[in-house]
């Protein structure tokens, strides 16, 4: 084996997990008012309307270097969170994505309107054009509630938008606008921009469930999941296979998945069981481990 293969299946076994997750801030982002010509590109907000009268209707634009993308990424997220809910009310909100050489893909914050975005129309109900956008159609949506706090994070996830993610070439600008379909005339909501407390962020990353780093998707990578089960805060070395922060039911199928993937054997499942601690997510944790929860509860009979 030369010295750079050796290099490479060493780094492998590391399993340098980072490379397989990316997460990116805006480069630019700002937001434009219908009636206003405002510049807002160095407000610590973005912010998002939706009125009957049009003069208040308000959209946001974000723009990202995405050449680190994974182009291999199973996931991919974007998030922005409150900094301001008054008058607050169910909504629901439509993540757009620039086409690659669209109109202002590389737009300068600091110039971008309402009127010369090449998006923004007051005549359509969710003050934005569909058709201009990648696919013509919103890449995802997501959702708040009135009840939301500020610091709330509102997450757009979808194959649509990993589709786009990956698909967009390194020379290119990952650009997206943010409107909101919801009607209400008093609502006043923003969320922190670039320059505010929680930046948005764009993610994408690669299902891990070698989470020590170790000999692939093994028996050991199990025993770290289950020692974190539940855990919030976690990390792909907890057992996080997804990085959404939380070690469940979800993490488990992937570890399963690559570990039957990877020639692990059925009969080794039976024994493993995870805990249980409520019943409501007991139905997921028992399709999980069948054969183990059963034995365990024969064993708690007897
Ligand atoms: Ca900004
Ligand atoms: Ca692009
Ligand atoms: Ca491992
Ligand atoms: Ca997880």
């Amino acid at each position: 084996m030369s010295i750079t293969r050796f290099a490479a299946a060493v780094a492998s076994l590391l399993g340098a997990a980072t490379s397989y997750a990316v997460t990116l801030n805006p480069v630019a982002d700002t937001w434009v008012q219908n009636a206003n010509f405002a510049n807002n590109a160095a407000d610590a907000n973005v912010r998002v309307k939706n009125q009957n009268n049009q003069l208040n209707d308000r959209v946001s634009f974000f723009k990202f270097e995405g050449a680190t993308i994974p182009v291999a990424s199973d996931v991919a997220r974007f998030s922005v969170t409150i900094s301001a809910f008054t008058a607050p009310t169910n909504m629901t909100f439509q993540l757009f994505g620039i086409p690659d050489g669209g109109a202002n893909e590389d737009f300068d914050a600091g110039a971008l309107t309402f009127d010369n975005t090449g998006y923004t129309d007051q005549s359509v109900d969710n003050n934005v054009n569909d058709a201009l956008f990648a696919g013509g159609a919103p890449l995802a949506t997501g959702q708040i509630v009135a009840a939301n706090p500020i610091g709330t994070t509102v997450t757009f996830s979808s194959p649509a938008l990993l589709n786009f993610v990956t698909a967009n070439p390194t020379t290119s600008h990952l650009s997206f606008a943010l409107t909101t379909s919801t009607i209400a005339d008093s609502v006043f909501l923003s969320f922190y921009s670039a320059e505010g407390a929680t930046p948005p962020a764009l993610s994408a990353f690669e299902f891990v469930t070698n989470f020590d780093g170790i000999g692939g998707t093994t028996l050991n990578d199990f025993t770290i999941l289950r020692n974190h089960y539940l855990n919030t805060g976690a990390v792909n070395a907890d057992g996080d296979a997804n990085f959404d922060g939380t070690v469940n039911h979800e993490d488990f199928f992937l570890w399963r998945t690559a570990f039957l993937g990877g020639g692990g054997s059925v009969a080794a499942l039976e024994g493993l069981s995870l805990p249980v601690p409520e019943p409501a997510s007991s139905a997921c944790a028992v399709a999980l481990s069948v054969s183990a929860i059963a034995l365990r509860r024969r064993r708690r009979a007897t």
